[in-house]
């Protein structure tokens, strides 16, 4: 199956500035060549679909920038289906995490039972009345859950919520605010913290995550936060928290989830290389896409 890679230059959806070059990053740090080697067919969409979001002011203190935010999921949800109708696989490029709000809008056009791995330190679980910091980063897996405000839960036209709470999956998770909480308690979502990882290991999370979110799914998305790998790892992110995956939890993950044959799509987000001198974050990404994608060791 080919892949087509869709650069989304875009970080209004979060409090620090350089998200927006991630896409540029990870495309210099050799994705292409990497795609080649792995005799995988490919193509990248150029951003011309992205409206004007320099000129939408729209904001609000519980709500950041959500005029940027949501001229972007719908174009972003538009141009995802477009791929979908193609045949190929959609690997969107980050982009802080509110880019998801418009992938899954435009995966689930046709995807009515997608199930979803969200790898990130975070749940980004918040709504707007929980929100502590009102980045809608931090909003992106509610607003597919149909949670907060009906301008985001009805991107991509129509159907809300987008996700149906028993085929989704947390894993690394390892700083929630109070509000996420009672929501994954709420609605019953499955969290792998990094608890869970230290105490169970990374492979029998996986195992677990696979089996819950493809089970009755029509297909699953892969939606993998850069920050849920440590920091001395992927140092450029916009906001790194200690204790995270190591450099091979992360590998096994993603090698896993090739194995297992299930991932139809998948979000690479949050690589900021305005932090990252050593270029380190960019590279890794890479890596784990080429993981994901099917290249092993031996
Ligand atoms: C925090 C941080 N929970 C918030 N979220 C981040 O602002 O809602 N998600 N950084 O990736
Ligand atoms: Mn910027
Ligand atoms: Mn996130
Ligand atoms: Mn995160």
């Amino acid at each position: 199956q080919p892949v087509t890679i869709l650069p989304i230059p875009f970080d209004w959806g979060a409090s620090r500035r350089g998200a927006d070059k991630g896409p540029d990053a990870v495309l210099i740090a050799g994705l292409a060549d990497r795609l080649v080697l792995l005799g995988r067919k490919f193509e990248t969409r150029s951003t011309s679909y992205l409206p004007p979001l320099a000129a939408d002011r729209r904001t609000l203190l519980r709500m950041k920038e959500w005029g940027r935010v949501h001229a972007m999921s719908e174009a972003v949800a538009k141009e995802i289906a477009t791929i979908v109708t193609t045949g190929a696989f959609p690997l969107a490029l980050g982009g802080d995490h509110s880019i998801s709000i418009g992938t899954i809008a435009g995966l689930t056009q046709f995807k009515r039972r997608l199930g979803v791995i969200w790898i990130d330190a975070h749940a980004d679980l918040n709504t707007p009345e929980t929100s502590p910091s009102g980045n809608m980063h931090g909003m992106a897996l509610a607003v597919s859950l149909g949670l907060g405000d009906s301008r985001f839960t009805g991107i991509g036209g129509g159907r809300s919520p987008k996700l149906q709470p028993e085929r989704v999956v947390l894993v690394g998770v390892r700083e929630l605010d109070e509000g996420e909480k009672i929501i994954i308690r709420q609605h019953q979502i499955t969290c792998f913290t990094m608890h869970d990882i230290d105490r169970l290991g990374m492979a029998r999370v996986m195992d677990e995550a696979i089996q819950i979110a493809a089970r009755g799914s029509d297909g699953v998305h892969v939606s993998f936060d850069i920050d849920s790998i440590d920091p001395k790892d992927a140092p450029g992110t916009g906001t790194p928290v200690r204790g995270g995956l190591n450099y091979r939890e992360a590998h096994l993950g993603a090698e896993m989830l090739y194995s297992a044959q299930i991932v139809t799509s998948a979000d690479f987000v949050e690589v900021n290389p305005l932090l990252d001198n050593s270029h380190l974050t960019a590279k890794l990404a890479v890596e784990l896409i080429a993981s994901l994608l099917g290249e092993r060791i031996l």
